[in-house]
């Protein structure tokens, strides 16, 4: 079995890092299998994506081990060819991407979890930036996403402390969209994906572009953003299934195009 774990059910991709032993931290192995099953994710078949981890953790980021290997990528490769890519890819599938954090996600695991649409994690999961800890500073799209998500002062706090949050915490602030207990991880976070999937998959995939571009547009930016992705979910096929069901007063089944 590889360093990733890629499973289609029906309608849903599942990709589980698969390094237990090793907290999941991440080698290039890994990173390059993972964008390999991002990749597959963009087929029309798929209309929602979990990432979860195999063993005790979610990811413990960069293998360290490799980091400091002279024959290992080296400094520059790791961001330019592992994480970027990654992080890219996550933020532009056209669908919503679920990740299920099981254990501690430390690092660039962490950011790559936070980099996707939603966020659940088990109540004995933690969320640590250590990246200062060991000198450097948060990547993988971690000084992006996180004082948006949770606002300068405690991104600061978080980035430079680089200390181990509980889900609890992360909630509290706003880091992650829910917990639940450890025993039903799995099973609530199926039950999202399978609710995303079958919904109307254009317009998710249009909501996370408002998304992505609210964080850099004003306002009249955005209000043009809204009206030209308006003009195009209301283009779908799932829109007129939407009004249709509604008036008809029966449960709209939506294709997702
Ligand atoms: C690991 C790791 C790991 C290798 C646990 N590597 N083996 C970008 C650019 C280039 C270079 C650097 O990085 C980056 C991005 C980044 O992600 S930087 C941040 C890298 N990650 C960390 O600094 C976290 C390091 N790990 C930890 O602090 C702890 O292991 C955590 C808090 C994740 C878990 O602590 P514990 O629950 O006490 O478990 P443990 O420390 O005993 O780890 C379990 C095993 O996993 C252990 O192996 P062993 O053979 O002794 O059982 C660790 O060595 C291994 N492991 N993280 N990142």
């Amino acid at each position: 079995m590889g360093s990733v774990v890629f499973e289609t059910k029906e309608q849903i991709a599942v990709i589980t890092l698969n390094r237990p032993e090793k907290f999941n931290a991440i080698n290039r192995e890994m990173a390059l299998q993972l964008q390999a099953a991002l990749d597959q994710c963009t087929d029309n078949s798929c209309r929602a994506v979990l990432i979860t981890g195999a063993g005790k953790a979610f990811c413990a980021g960069q293998d360290l081990d490799e980091a400091i290997d002279p024959h290992g990528p080296g400094m520059e490769r790791i961001l330019k060819e592992h994480y970027n890519p990654l992080i890219t890819q996550i933020r532009s599938l056209q669908k919503p991407v679920v990740a299920a954090v099981n254990g501690v996600a430390a690092g660039a695991g962490a950011n790559l979890a936070l980099s996707c649409d939603l966020c659940i994690a088990s109540d004995s999961a933690t969320f640590i930036q250590a990246f200062s800890k060991i000198g450097l500073v948060p990547d993988s799209g971690g000084s992006f996403f996180l004082p948006r998500l949770v606002g300068w002062q405690r991104a600061a706090g978080l980035m430079m402390l680089g200390e181990k949050i509980t889900g609890a915490e992360a909630l509290q602030m706003g880091l992650i969209w829910k917990t639940v207990v450890a025993e039903q991880l799995q099973e609530e976070a199926m039950a999202l994906v399978k609710q995303l999937a079958a919904m109307p998959t254009r317009a998710l995939a249009l909501i996370k572009e408002q998304l992505n571009q609210s964080a850099t547009h004003n306002l009249a930016q955005q209000l043009a953003l809204e009206d030209q992705l308006q003009q195009q979910a209301a283009a779908s096929d799932d829109f007129k299934e939407g009004v249709t069901a509604f008036l008809e007063k029966r449960k709209p089944v939506f294709k997702g195009h």
